[in-house]
């Protein structure tokens, strides 16, 4: 992920709303209103149409901002709203990405996690299908959950950690303890939670040796860095809105690569994020704006816009490394 020089990944969170009213018209081949005369909406639109309008949206930002990112990550949601049309745009974003800028890697934004078996073909629909490069994941279900993503070892895995949304701290912040034997289905059979008292003290095995526990996300934080990451695929995702958090992570897994989502839009100060999240090298994170860079203009010049905004961050991430 050094590409470029930058650590500046650009989310293609292409939301057919957002996209400049000039791109959609002049991809509809059609100008006139309709015959009410209000402006036109999404349903004034074939599905077709809005596919190939996204693609257009895409390759034109892709076009404009190669030269200056480490990453892309099309956020599938945007893609799977339009149906079978919207998946193959995506495969064709992904691939237009491969031919235009072969360096510079895919994060799929999918948010998966699921039972072994059902993993088995999300992995084949992000990395044979899609041919992304890496994934965005739950670790709700486990490690021995989420092996068939863990077992790909070319492929990146970015276990979401402490994420940038208001209400994060919800589950992620709740304090947690260890009982012995419970956490590892290997160890199932030696300590079952029957012949462990669950409110003896001398029962816990606290990963930081006390027994006042640790916030949900640290622990997360520590058993991808430790025992998840067996081929050294592994990366966490920490929100750009708590660069306290991020700090506490990057503590814990020394270079592991970290995704940092939450600049621009969701209002992540850079300065902090980057002084956070940085390594001792000056890399290992990978910091994503989406909105603020594809939406930068709603006009003619929204490519040239987004690639303003993207040597403006890239240049002010690259100040704090
Ligand atoms: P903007 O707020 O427009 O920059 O978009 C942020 C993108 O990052 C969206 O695609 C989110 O789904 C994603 N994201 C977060 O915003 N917060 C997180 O904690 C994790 C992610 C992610 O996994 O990328």
């Amino acid at each position: 992920m050094q590409q470029n020089n930058s650590l500046l990944c650009i989310g293609l969170d292409s939301d057919f709303e957002k996209i400049p009213e000039c791109l959609k018209k002049k991809t509809r081949g059609d100008n006139t209103p309709p015959p009410d005369g209000r402006p036109l909406s999404r349903g004034d639109y074939s599905s077709r149409q809005r596919a190939e309008i996204i693609l257009a949206f895409n390759r034109a930002i892709i076009d404009a901002t190669k030269d200056a990112v480490c990453a892309y990550k099309p956020n599938s949601a945007f893609y799977e709203a339009l149906g079978g049309r919207g998946l193959e745009i995506l495969k064709q974003t992904i691939q237009y990405i491969r031919e235009r800028a072969p360096a510079i890697p895919v994060i799929l934004d999918a948010k998966r996690g699921d039972i072994g078996s059902t993993n088995a073909s999300y992995v084949q629909f992000a990395f044979s299908y899609l041919k992304a490069d890496a994934i965005t994941l739950h670790p709700y279900l486990g490690r021995e959950a989420l092996q068939p993503f863990l077992d790909q070892k070319e492929k990146g895995i970015f276990v979401l950690c402490r994420t940038s949304n208001p209400g994060a701290g919800e589950f992620q912040d709740l304090k947690v303890f260890r009982f012995q034997g419970h956490s590892d289905p290997a160890n199932a059979g030696e300590e079952s939670p029957t012949n462990v008292d669950r409110h003896a003290p001398e029962t816990l095995r606290h990963t930081q040796g006390d027994t006042n526990g640790e916030e949900l996300y640290k622990v997360v934080s520590r058993q991808v860095a430790e025992e998840w990451n067996a081929n050294g695929n592994c990366g966490l995702v920490v929100g750009a809105t708590y660069p306290e958090e991020l700090r506490e992570v990057r503590t814990i897994v020394g270079n592991m690569p970290i995704l940092v989502p939450g600049i621009g839009t969701q209002g992540g100060d850079v300065e902090k994020t980057v002084r956070a999240g940085i390594t001792a090298q000056g890399n290992s994170i990978i910091v994503n704006s989406s909105r603020g860079i594809i939406f930068a203009s709603s006009d003619e010049d929204f490519a040239e816009a987004a690639k303003i905004e993207v040597l403006k961050l890239r240049d002010q991430i690259n100040q704090y490394r």
